[in-house]
């Protein structure tokens, strides 16, 4: 197996050691640790369940136990692909303390990208739920088993089926006894997939702990507050920012909301209390709309966090007004640094910025194209290194040699400018990715399943603006002789085992793509000229 790390210039870890930003702890510890302090304080609510911190406690450690007893072995990597429920705690703390590592994946991921998961991480288990939103991860393990044979070990939360239930592990093996050190990898994290594939991002427990334990004070957490966890958990932005880890680890409550949306969340919100949660722009949009006539009490709410893609400010604008609560900007990444606006920020700056980094040891950089550093308020390339930003992606040479520096830092792709006192301001990115709703969309990796029909001969996927989901995907397809039906090609792509998500939005047929007297284009500059000319069209149009 290939070994998983994440390496900090020895100088680097050593003053983030001192300055006490990595605590040299664990996630088993921090866990133990709360257990101990608050025995019988509810830690986590979700379904009919609701377990205090001793209970999350004893069946983590019991799923460890279990897991070890199936044969899996501490080192061992578990792709986790579990909605919002209660279980999603157990087992990734079970995890922990058995020292597997959890590879984390979304509920909507399919096949395709499972499947590259357990390859790259060289996953020996898959832990599911039964069903979710009509669908059954069951049958998703069969056909990763078929493709990965590796994968020997399957425990689904809820029925079984052919596979081995959550509830009924085997008599527990011992667990080891030696914790993790908190520098070694604790999970692989994934990034949204700028180019190509998704990316495994080996995060520590030195450096997480740090990022969401300095989150969840930024965002004023304490025993009392009570935290939503309304986007799908597996996501960086709820899991840790402060997200499920930095509520537990402020000794606050988690709420597990099976769906974000309002019918859903507003009902749990009053009746658990809820003083703060976090939604993408497109669901904040959604909320501001019901709320405005809603007979739920929502009065509890304090803060409501927007991030994953940019919040437009005249939206923003209305968080205060409609929801009565603090808007929190947050613009965060799995690969590492997050900003938030503070909850006492003038609201100029809660409404026009996507907030300032976590940490004063957080290095951040807005340079040109030539890799020169912009003045001040000028638009630039972010790149970023600090005591939570990982420094290579696991097992991807050719990743890693375009998203690092020489000296450390990760080109983010996102296009900014910094404001006095650190304030950043996303413009856009620099790369070819669909930022839809939140989701990161690769255009290669789209354009690649494209490619794979028969009646299509060229395509190119591009990012166009849409009121809603803020971007939405548009392939340009050349056809292959009969154009296809794009119902067909949509449900072609689905065919695919790929996220729906990833299934472009919208299809135009073209006969050609224009090319240069040279006769070649580069695809950034064909993607961007077909949105030009496209966006120009419309214009014309309206
Ligand atoms: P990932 O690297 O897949 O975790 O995705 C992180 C990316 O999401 C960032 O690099 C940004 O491009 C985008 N993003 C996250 N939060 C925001 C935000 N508040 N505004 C604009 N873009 C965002
Ligand atoms: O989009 C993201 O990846 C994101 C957004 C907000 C993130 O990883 C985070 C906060 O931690």
């Amino acid at each position: 197996m290939i070994p998983l790390r994440q390496i900090w210039p020895d100088n680097l870890a050593a003053r983030y050691r001192a300055a006490g930003y990595w605590r040299s702890a664990t996630f088993s510890q921090m866990l133990r640790d709360r257990a101990a302090a608050h025995p019988d304080r509810i830690a986590l609510v979700g379904g009919t369940e609701r377990w205090s911190y001793a209970e999350l406690l004893a069946r983590a450690e019991r799923i460890a136990g279990g897991l070890l007893a199936l044969g899996l072995k501490p080192g061992d990597r578990v792709v986790v692909q579990l909605p919002n429920i209660p279980e999603f705690l157990s087992v990734v703390f079970g995890l922990f303390r058995a020292r597997l590592i959890p590879v984390y994946a979304l509920p909507a991921h399919r096949l395709v990208e499972i499947a590259h998961f357990a390859r790259k991480a060289e996953a020996r288990g898959y832990i599911v739920a039964d069903r979710h939103d009509g669908f059954d991860y069951r049958a998703l393990a069969d056909e990763l088993r078929a493709e990965v044979s590796a994968v020997e070990h399957v425990v689904v939360a809820g029925d079984g089926g052919p596979y081995r239930a959550l509830a009924d592990l085997p008599p527990p093996a011992a667990l080891p006894a030696e914790d993790a050190a908190p520098s070694d990898v604790a999970f692989l994290q994934i990034s949204g997939g700028s180019t190509g594939l998704s990316k495994l991002i080996p995060r520590t427990h030195d450096d997480y702990i740090y990022s969401f334990a300095a989150s969840a004070e930024i965002c004023g957490l304490g025993p009392d507050s009570v935290y939503l966890a309304a986007l799908p958990v597996a996501h960086n932005f709820p899991m840790s920012s402060p997200g499920v880890f930095g509520a537990l680890h402020a000794g606050a409550r988690v709420v597990m909301s099976p769906s974000p949306s309002p019918e859903v969340a507003f009902p749990l919100i009053a009746r658990e209390g809820v003083t703060i949660t976090g939604l993408v722009p497109p669901l904040a949009l959604l909320w501001l709309q019901a709320a405005a006539n809603t007979p739920h009490d929502l009065s509890s709410l304090k803060v409501l966090q927007v991030g994953g893609a940019k919040f437009m400010p005249e939206a923003a604008r209305r968080v205060r007004p409609v929801l009565g609560c603090t808007l929190q900007q947050v613009f965060g990444m799995a690969e590492g640094l997050v900003n938030y606006t503070r909850l006492d920020d003038p609201e100029e700056i809660i409404v026009g910025t996507q907030g300032r980094p976590i940490s004063e040891a957080d290095e951040v950089l807005v340079l040109d194209d030539a890799g020169h550093p912009v003045a001040e308020g000028e638009v630039g390339n972010l790149l970023t290194r600090g005591p939570y930003t990982i420094r290579a992606y696991h097992n991807d040479d050719v990743a890693n040699a375009r998203s690092f520096t020489p000296d450390g830092y990760y080109r983010t792709g996102d296009v900014v400018r910094r404001l006095p006192g650190g304030y950043l301001v996303v413009q856009g990115r620099a790369t070819d990715h669909i930022n839809r709703a939140g989701e990161k969309i690769s255009a290669e990796e789209i354009e690649d399943h494209l490619q794979a029909h028969a009646q299509v001969f060229d395509a190119a996927v591009v990012s166009l603006p849409d009121d809603y989901l803020g971007e939405r995907s548009c392939a340009f397809v050349i056809p292959a002789g009969d154009p296809p039906k794009a119902a067909a090609l949509k449900a072609f792509m689905r065919g695919r085992g790929l996220a729906a998500f990833k299934v472009p939005d919208q299809i135009i047929f073209v006969d050609a793509f224009e090319t240069t007297a040279v006769g070649k284009v580069s695809r950034k500059e064909l993607r961007a000229s077909l949105r030009r000319r496209f966006l120009a069209e419309q214009g014309t149009r309206a």
